[in-house]
């Protein structure tokens, strides 16, 4: 049976709502930084969007995303990719640049080179219109940890040509380099020139990751306005390693969103890599086999 309301009731119950209801002054609150990754969808979520946006949120950055292509695969094994149309990549970006104060963008698999081509082409564009620049992460997504082929092989040269001289940062691995440079890098006297050779080419500052050479520790390179910066952590060894490239770029850009100086927000990147794979995720598959995941959270 409902209660009778007395005279005055009325009052105090919207007295109480008001009292609930979320003050205005929440919209006083610091806005919370924003960054956009230009990415595919790894359905096994421990590269790509997936692995971008648990990074971003994990460092307290607001992630949008612009899908490039849909892969589906599992860690170590792509089984197949299909990419989006360059129109429809080019219009995520345009909506979200032009709607969103985004402070940071990376872009991680592109697939094509009419998409990497799209993608140089929109941010030009919408920067051009804003009159602002916006620092630009570019992680040539090449060749997947497991070996499998990512990017179609014209696609290299619209990298080169259209994408790199709007980078603010370049972060290939030691193939990426060494198939950029057309050379072979496996030891750090020729990190050290590979670095300064691309800084070279495209005019552009280079983190070199060299967590592929397997040493006690994993050591990248920056070549940042001259000057050469190592940075090194203990390689952690036996643990599924599928996404850290995605969440090292994405985690760079978080970052960088927030306004930090570059080589602060590649050594707190470099520490929050480390830990997403020393706290990875294991599930057991049957009586011998696991599956591994890093744990993008904090
Ligand atoms: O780790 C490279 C990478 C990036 N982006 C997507 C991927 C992968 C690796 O498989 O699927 C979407």
């Amino acid at each position: 049976m409902r209660s009778k309301l007395h005279f005055g009731d009325s009052q105090v119950l919207k007295a109480k709502a008001a009292r609930a209801r979320p003050k205005r002054a929440n919209l006083k609150r610091e806005a919370c930084p924003v960054a956009l990754t230009v990415a595919g969808s790894d359905c096994s979520a421990g590269a790509g969007i997936q692995a971008d946006l648990k990074t971003f949120n994990a460092l307290g950055v607001y992630g949008l995303t612009a899908v490039t292509c849909l892969v589906a695969e599992v860690p170590r094994k792509v089984s197949r990719i299909e990419p989006a149309t360059a129109k429809m990549v080019g219009e995520q970006i345009e909506v979200l640049l032009k709607t969103f104060p985004v402070g940071a963008i990376k872009t991680g698999l592109l697939c094509s080179a009419e998409i990497v081509c799209a993608v140089a082409q929109t941010i030009q564009d919408s920067e051009k219109k804003a009159a602002r620049s916006i620092p630009f992460v570019v992680d040539p997504v090449m060749i997947a940890t497991s070996g499998d082929k990512l990017l179609e092989p014209e696609a290299v040269e619209a990298y080169k040509n259209e994408l790199f001289p709007l980078a603010t940062l370049i972060t290939p691995n030691l193939d990426e380099a060494a198939l950029l440079l057309q050379t072979v890098i496996n030891g750090r006297r020729q990190m050290q020139s590979a670095v300064k050779a691309l800084a070279k080419k495209y005019h552009a500052s280079i983190l070199l990751k060299g967590g592929h050479l397997r040493s006690d520790n994993a050591m990248d390179l920056l070549f940042h306005h001259g000057e050469l910066t190592e940075f090194s952590a203990p390689f952690v060894r036996g643990v599924e390693t599928h996404g850290t490239g995605c969440t090292y770029s994405a985690a760079i850009t978080a970052g960088l969103a927030c306004g930090c100086p570059l080589e602060q927000a590649i050594r707190r990147a470099k520490k929050f890599v480390t830990e997403s794979i020393k706290r990875h995720f294991r599930w057991r598959r049957n009586s011998h086999r696991t599956i591994e995941a890093l744990n993008h959270s904090k």
